[in-house]
């Protein structure tokens, strides 16, 4: 069985980052091993939300890790909350990453996957600033895949926010362009939309040069938690041997499959949406 690990943060309540990675990837039938980087009484958007940071952990988890010989076929990292743990996670990812051929002779390397957790809707997340930002691109560079929404990617390159309708294809491509030459191997912009009907992905192979994209329906609200959800999903569909490309239309269906069994439900959560009952479809899409 594959093992990702997930290093972020545990919203106790909230419907995002470990509460999510956690059962969509064991759902998918990988294991998943978790290095949590801060436990929260809430996500940040919550007032009032507690804060107890455990970066001093993640060396000593790391050293036993080590120890015990433990190596990861994906390391994906989303929420960060400081510069000194954006500074261990390029560490853990150089100790951690492999790259060989297993026991039949084919090749094996982990993937390295960034979630750059900044902002939403042209702006920061409670507590990030330009220069947190700035230390996140270059932490980019460890990946082989990274998945900023148009705010992060904009907060990234030290660019202005341009908002949905006001960009082409063209902009998105330089976006992508400049994203790459972070030194991650493949650069995914989330929450792209050309048209008010659609909202989908764009992406750039930076080796190959290829660009690639993909639409769905979009559903016209704010949905707290989708970037995780899209996230972890990606990382499990490729860890089910899908391609990069297929792994994030996967990724994009499940968010909207998730994003209706919220609105069909009229309990549902206004922190996060319903992942939960859409777990089935998931399985079945990815044919387990
Ligand atoms: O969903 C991203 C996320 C993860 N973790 C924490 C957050 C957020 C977004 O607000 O606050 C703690």
């Amino acid at each position: 069985m594959k093992r990702i690990v997930s290093i972020q943060d545990i919203s106790c309540v909230g419907k995002c980052s470990l509460t999510v990675a956690l059962p969509i990837i064991s759902s998918m039938g990988v294991e998943a091993a978790v290095l949590p980087t801060a436990v929260l009484s809430t996500h940040t958007a919550i007032s009032g939300f507690t804060f107890h940071d455990l970066t001093e952990e993640i060396p000593l988890i790391a050293s036993h890790w080590k120890e015990r010989k433990y190596s990861f076929d994906a390391i994906y990292s989303g929420y960060l909350g400081s510069f000194e743990q954006l500074r261990l996670c390029s560490e853990f990812i150089e100790a951690f990453r492999f790259s060989g051929t297993d026991s039949d002779g084919l090749p094996k390397r982990s993937c390295v996957f960034v979630d750059p957790v900044l902002g939403d809707h042209g702006k920061f997340y409670a507590g990030f600033t330009p220069e947190f930002a700035r230390e996140m691109g270059k932490y980019c560079g460890n990946a082989d895949v990274i998945v900023p929404n148009m705010t992060e990617a904009a907060y990234l390159l030290e660019t202005d926010y341009v908002p949905d309708g006001a960009y082409d294809e063209k902009f998105v491509q330089d976006i992508l362009r400049g994203l790459c030459s972070l030194g991650t191997k493949n650069a995914v912009l989330t929450g792209v939309s050309f048209e008010p009907e659609k909202v989908g992905f764009m992406g750039l192979n930076a080796e190959s040069g290829t660009f690639f994209s993909y639409f769905t329906e979009r559903i016209p609200n704010v949905f707290h938690g989708t970037g995780d959800i899209f996230a972890s999903t990606a990382v499990g569909a490729l860890m089910n041997d899908f391609s990069l490309e297929e792994s994030l239309k996967i990724a994009a269906d499940y968010t909207l499959e998730c994003i209706r069994e919220s609105i069909r439900d009229p309990f549902s959560r206004d922190y996060g949406v319903n992942f939960e009952t859409a777990i089935p479809w998931l399985i079945r899409r990815i044919g387990k």
